[in-house]
């Protein structure tokens, strides 16, 4: 048995096997490869406990063995919610080894997203901390019961162990048992799917991306050689570890597969991150541009020695050339600019580029074979330097979200060229420019919010008759989310919250900011005018009476 998805022509899998793109190895090769003495080198540090890549290898078998005695099976499904913990690896190579296909959920991913992954992929088992909020308001209860078939497949990450098995129990408080020198007994087929990655979404509905091993495997490899990665590399994991920029670009995956070392941070703050630094001589870092901000910030007047780093690098949303600029002199480092999506393209700012293009762009594709085309509203291309909606397949980027042909009809094109919804200038040198978007998404800081999926749940309290939300430009988070609520002028926003809350959304999703109103601008065919609300926000039009600030929580 597979997870179905929407496979590559065979013309097209056919050039990228021919290209040596796709190996036929499973993704677990970015630690199998390492052997012998390359598997004595330290792959995680994660708090006072040190793994080896032998001991990644022997963990993650032992718990992939695990998981085959408890009746998992090739093409069963995982739920996983795992904070920045060196078991989240072990935890996902275990489940690539014995081919059970995991989506890998933000650890602050609330109810409300985990029911709607698990509603997709029906999981087999669903692994989750003991200390999440979830788990401790509702052990044994709803949260549980509705995710997985039963308690027995439920498995629950405690306090750090030795032997790390013992960190895991089942729902049924009954220990993981797994043999010292178990092995999974599976041959994994490379061209399947090894994993779901998330959509940051714009249509309502929380949509997954299969990820062959393949395809992963290639961007992996590729983003690791055009970062000279190698076994010193020393990367900092401060990002949840789940996103595709902290695990594949090159990210974690990026440095098993040279032989480093990946250093993990609870939390991507400077309090948290710079002793790290420091004590293990990081070399690397991924950020966010609103932390790049607040790392600027702190570091001249910080104590912490960060003349270990190489690299700085920034994805997620648009960085402002001003921010970009003071990396070199604040952080003592280079910069490198990231602009990648989970769907599959990835562009970077190169090591050897000039300061130009490292401050003002987002990087050009890492593939040879990513073919890209920047067109305007009617489908043709625009002339260089023009702003247009940027259109992408190549080996890595895939072809189809999973279950979900009506949207995949219009996301896709005759070609399977893949519209990523953003709004980009091709700058000299074949360089993107982000400058905008065409999606109903607000980029709060990296933090991708769906906006319909917000509106539709906060349209399901009682006080509200309808809800849009847009973007509201913020000079830290670059956006935070406004909601123009139909609602009684009494409505207090800090009910609306309590009661988003209470649905189980995330919490970065809670729109920052409510006016309520008596109605919202129409369009020409009756539809909710976004733009008139955004520029109504960017103006400080909004109306004085009808207004009402967020209360804190
Ligand atoms: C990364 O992946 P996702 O899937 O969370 O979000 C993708 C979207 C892009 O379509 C774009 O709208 C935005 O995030 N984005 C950027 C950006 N990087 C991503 N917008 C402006 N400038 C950038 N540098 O966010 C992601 C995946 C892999 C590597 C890096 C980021």
């Amino acid at each position: 048995m597979s997870v179905a998805f929407t496979p590559w022509p065979a013309e097209f899998a056919e050039r990228y096997r021919a290209k040596g793109y796709w190996t036929g190895d499973p993704l677990t090769d970015v630690v199998e490869r390492h052997r012998g003495a390359e598997a004595e080198a330290t792959a995680i540090l994660c708090g006072e406990r040190r793994f080896r890549y032998a001991d990644v290898q022997r963990l993650s078998d032992r718990l992939a063995a695990a998981f085959q005695t408890r009746g998992l099976r090739a093409g069963d499904t995982a739920l996983v919610q795992l904070p920045n913990r060196a078991e989240f690896y072990i935890v996902f190579f275990a489940l690539l080894k014995c081919g059970v296909v995991p989506v890998n959920a933000l650890n602050n991913h609330g109810a409300f997203e985990l029911t709607a992954y698990a509603r997709q992929i029906e999981p087999k088992l669903a692994v989750l901390a003991k200390g999440h909020p979830l788990v401790a308001a509702d052990p044994a209860g709803a949260v549980a019961g509705s995710l997985t078939a039963g308690l027995d497949r439920l498995l629950l990450l405690g306090d750090p162990a030795d032997d790390v098995i013992g960190s895991f129990a089942w729902g049924t408080g009954e220990a993981l048992s797994a043999a010292p020198d178990a092995a999974p007994d599976h041959a994994v087929d490379a061209s399947g799917v090894a994993f779901f990655q998330l959509s940051g979404g714009s249509t309502g509905t929380p949509k997954l991306i299969p990820r062959t091993h393949d395809d992963y495997l290639y961007s992996v490899r590729r983003s690791a050689e055009l970062c000279r990665l190698d076994g010193g590399c020393r990367f900092l994991c401060a990002l949840p570890a789940p996103h595709n920029f902290t695990l594949s670009s090159p990210g974690a995956l990026g440095v098993f597969h040279a032989g480093g070392t990946v250093i993990l941070a609870g939390d991507p703050g400077p309090a948290t991150c710079f002793p790290l630094i420091e004590r293990h001589r990081a070399t690397w870092a991924a950020l966010v541009p609103p932390m790049l901000s607040v790392w600027l910030e702190a570091a001249p007047g910080s104590a912490a020695d960060l003349s270990s780093l190489e690299v700085v690098q920034v994805g997620g949303a648009k960085l402002s050339p001003a921010v970009a600029e003071r990396v070199p002199e604040r952080l003592g480092c280079r910069l490198q600019q990231v602009f990648g999506m989970a769907e599959g393209l990835v562009n970077y700012t190169r090591l050897d580029d000039d300061a130009w293009t490292v401050v003002n762009t987002q990087g050009r594709p890492m593939s040879p074979d990513d073919e890209v085309r920047i067109l305007d509203p009617a489908g043709r291309p625009v002339s260089p330097g023009e702003v247009g909606e940027l259109w992408t397949r190549g080996p890595y980027t895939f072809r189809g979200y999973y279950k979900a042909e009506q949207h995949n009809a219009r996301v896709f094109d005759d070609e399977g060229f893949y519209c990523s919804g953003d709004l980009v200038a091709m700058a000299p040198g074949g360089n993107l420019v982000v400058c905008g978007r065409n999606k109903d998404q607000i980029n709060r800081g990296g933090e991708k919010i769906d906006a319909q999926e917000v509106e539709d749940v906060l349209a399901g309290h009682p006080a509200v008759g309808h809800a849009a939300i847009v973007a509201m430009p913020d000079p830290l988070m670059g956006e935070r989310s406004c909601a123009f609520v139909i609602a009684p002028p009494d409505t207090r926003p800090s009910e609306l919250r309590r009661f988003l809350r209470g649905q189980g959304l995330a919490d970065f999703k809670l729109p920052d900011r409510f006016v309520l109103v008596a109605e919202l601008p129409k369009t020409a065919v009756g539809k909710i005018d976004k733009q008139t609300l955004r520029e109504r926000v960017r103006h400080g039009l909004v109306d004085p009476i009808a207004q009402t600030e967020m209360t804190a929580p």
